[in-house]
């Protein structure tokens, strides 16, 4: 009798037990003179924010680098006439920060999307030094903005705007001779920030 191969078919079934979607809601923003009310607001992903303009001259418009964008400023005259009202639904987790254009100094107002559910950005961090240059590996968990900081024998800082989820590799080369220390910052999207440290020597 011929031995047989038996090959356990790989079952391999994701049971994603999606949670029910909540039903999206929507939020109201009322737009007075030189202030948004409310001035913060949390909501969840999904969620629709309606800025009602009950005041003339102003805009609700992100500010720049996160991870959703919106801008209620109409061309011509470059603000919200009395009456109008203007939507963005999120779908991303975060913290956004929003101004009015003419009033961008003072008129500002904040939403938290969702809850942050990772303590730290990212996993794997790891050097590798290859001549003069060092290699800086990690995997993202969230999407982050990254600032390498190096110390010692070498200064230097490298940023990167945001960079999505998964594995990435920032290179700092011509590095000089002698030993350094340095961080890697990284500010998710609700900006809070976790840091690696690291280490070692260019020979
Ligand atoms: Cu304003």
């Amino acid at each position: 009798m011929r031995p047989r191969l038996l090959v356990a078919p790989l079952a391999l079934l994701a049971l994603f037990a999606a949670a029910a979607p909540a039903s999206a809601e929507d939020h109201q923003v009322n737009v007075v003179d030189f202030a948004f009310q409310p001035k913060s607001l949390e909501i969840n992903p999904g969620d629709r924010v309606i800025w009602n303009f009950f005041a003339p001259g102003h805009t609700s418009t992100s500010r720049s680098g996160q991870a959703e964008s919106w801008n209620s400023d109409p061309p011509d005259p470059g603000f919200n006439p009395a009456g109008a009202s203007f939507a963005h639904t999120f779908d991303t987790p975060g913290r956004y920060q929003y101004i009015c254009i003419p009033h961008q100094f003072f008129m500002e107002g904040v939403l938290q999307v969702g809850q942050d559910e990772f303590r730290r950005s990212y996993s794997r961090f790891r050097q590798t030094g290859r001549g003069s240059s060092l290699s800086l590996s990690f995997r993202l968990l969230e999407p982050a903005m990254v600032t390498v900081k190096l110390r010692g024998a070498t200064r230097r800082t490298v940023t990167r705007r945001r960079l999505g989820l998964g594995r990435h590799r920032i290179r700092l080369a011509r590095l000089r001779e002698g030993r350094y220390r340095g961080t890697a910052t990284f500010v998710d999207d609700f900006d809070k920030p976790s840091v690696a440290g690291f280490s070692g020597a260019i020979r």
